[in-house]
């Protein structure tokens, strides 16, 4: 999961609710974050990487980078400034071509699971983007979920990740309200549990667990990732196993 968008419109804020239902008044900027989480729904294991970006983007290489690797995006702008919501236009623009270009299709036939949240939504006296120029950016795109939330108050930020999800075709458990979130401790108890009583789905829930100190992929690894992708996973294989005589 990639976030995208401008300085200071709230992307770690949200991050950061997803994460640990928390809220930071205080900024600080971000350069690059990186988070695991990893779910168990159901007995089936997730694992969910999180790419929180900087948004000034001094290297335009390693935006594409994190879009070429990216499955699914948050693009956030701030409801009280005009120029982030441009941004996100931008942003939007070149997911599609970006990912159009790697999968060998045309921009229209691309299907990128996106949500673009306007966020600061409490901020409604100082808003700049009006409703019906956002309705007008979704209105054509049935490939995108538009959300207007609140990071600070916490609205409308689970039913975001939950759209996100759904769009994605991931569970929708792994949004932040419709699971247990549990220490690693607790998670090792649950695993030996489940092992005793061998059926993991019996137990019928799901949880998920905030790795500590996860690292970035090696850029080495980002683009072993993406060849895979983009040759289609054991379909890759056979291709170079073929001989033409
Ligand atoms: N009023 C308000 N402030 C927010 C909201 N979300 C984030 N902020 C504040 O906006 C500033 C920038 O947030 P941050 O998440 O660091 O932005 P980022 O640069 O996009 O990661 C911080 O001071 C946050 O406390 C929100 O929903 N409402
Ligand atoms: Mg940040």
């Amino acid at each position: 999961m990639v976030i995208l968008g401008s300085t200071k419109v709230g992307k770690t804020a949200i991050v950061s609710r997803f994460l640990n239902g928390r809220f930071e008044e205080q900024y600080t900027p971000t350069i690059e974050d990186f988070h695991r989480k990893l779910y168990n729904i159901k007995g089936d294991v997730y694992q969910l990487d999180i790419l929180d970006t900087s948004g000034n983007h001094p290297f335009p290489a390693m935006r594409r980078l994190s879009i070429l690797t990216g499955d699914v995006f948050i693009l956030v702008f701030s409801l009280d400034n005009r120029e982030s919501f441009q941004e996100v236009l931008r942003l939007k623009t070149q997911i599609y071509e970006t990912k159009s270009c790697l999968k060998n299709k045309i921009k229209e036939n691309i299907e990128v699971p996106l949500v673009i949240c306007g966020n600061k939504g409490d901020r409604e006296f100082h808003r700049e983007v009006q409703q019906d120029e956002i309705e007008q950016l979704v209105a054509s795109d049935d490939k995108c979920a538009y959300f207007e939330i609140s990071a600070k108050r916490n609205e409308n930020v689970d039913k975001m990740f939950q759209t996100l999800f759904t769009l994605a075709k991931l569970p929708h458990e792994m949004s932040p309200d419709l699971h247990r979130k549990v220490s690693v401790q607790y998670c090792d108890m649950l695993h030996r549990k489940s092992l005793k009583h061998k059926k993991m789905k019996d137990i019928g829930e799901a949880y998920g667990v905030v790795t500590p100190c996860a690292r970035r992929p090696s850029v080495h690894s980002d683009l072993m990732y993406i060849k895979e992708k983009a040759i289609g996973g054991g379909h890759g294989k056979d291709k170079e196993r073929c001989v033409i005589s």
